[in-house]
């Protein structure tokens, strides 16, 4: 069972440690305003994505369903981040359920070390680990106005593919070359550096020492209903969507 004042929790936590607010609040407007809070949509910040610690739960996604109906159909988003996603969150509480040392790890230490975890969890935070981890960076990377790269990823694009047409070339090849399911990412790595990799299945770059920056599921259910067999035309689509400030904001957090 998920408990779902998981974010609640951690928020809860954090906000008390701000001092006084808490004992000043009666608990009532405390519980309220928590719960609140957790319906409210906005974009994950890099720590809420990347360090979240068991019990783990499914945020709402930042914008409504049919928000990226340009790209992507209200359908496939509510079927892909309500089921899909939620089922990732499930199994890895599951496999974690009896792992007290593993349930203080984040997220992204569980999913970088897949080699050091106990060989009976090693495959299920592999799978499902990797899927929470991939779906919340993609549904954060993700507007309908995601503006253009600026700033220090600006000046890395550049230097590393040229020009943003670059990056996207390389970065279509990659998706559209995927065998079966998978995904395709820009990623760094601790000096900053970009690069287009491939991952299978639920795997995540953050395995091959990389950080994610954003990337797409090449899955067929989350382009299928929409799209059919066209990959191509999806990745298309996602190009237009990705939310530059978010990943210039994961970049950055990356190498600090
Ligand atoms: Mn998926």
């Amino acid at each position: 069972m998920i408990k779902e004042n998981a974010i609640s929790r951690k928020k809860a936590l954090k906000f008390m440690a701000l001092g006084s607010v808490s004992s000043i609040l009666a608990p009532s407007f405390f519980a309220t305003s928590c719960a609140a809070n957790n319906r409210t949509r906005g974009y994950q910040s890099y720590d809420e994505i990347f360090n979240e610690v068991y019990p783990f739960s499914l945020a709402d996604l930042p914008y409504s369903y049919d928000a990226l109906e340009t790209a992507i159909d209200a359908k496939t988003m509510e079927i892909h981040h309500g089921r899909h996603h939620q089922g990732y969150i499930n199994n890895l509480n599951n496999a974690l359920e009896d792992h007290s040392d593993l349930q203080e790890m984040t997220l992204t230490d569980l999913v970088a070390d897949l080699n050091n975890l106990p060989s009976e969890v090693r495959t299920a935070v592999r799978n499902h680990g990797g899927g929470h981890l991939n779906h919340a960076i993609f549904w954060n990377t993700m507007s309908a106005d995601g503006g253009s790269p600026s700033g220090e990823l600006e000046q890395a694009i550049d230097r590393d593919f040229g020009h943003l047409n670059g990056l996207k070339e390389q970065f279509t090849q990659a998706a559209a070359t995927v065998f079966g399911s998978g995904w395709a990412w820009l990623a760094t790595d601790r000096e900053g550096r970009l690069q287009i990799t491939q991952t299978v299945n639920q795997d995540n770059p953050l395995t091959d020492g990389l950080t994610p920056l954003f990337g797409i599921d090449v899955w067929e259910h989350a382009y299928y209903l929409k799209y059919q067999n066209r990959r191509g035309a999806y990745i298309g689509a996602y190009l237009d969507l990705i939310y530059w400030e978010k990943v210039s904001e994961i970049y950055e957090e990356s190498q600090s």
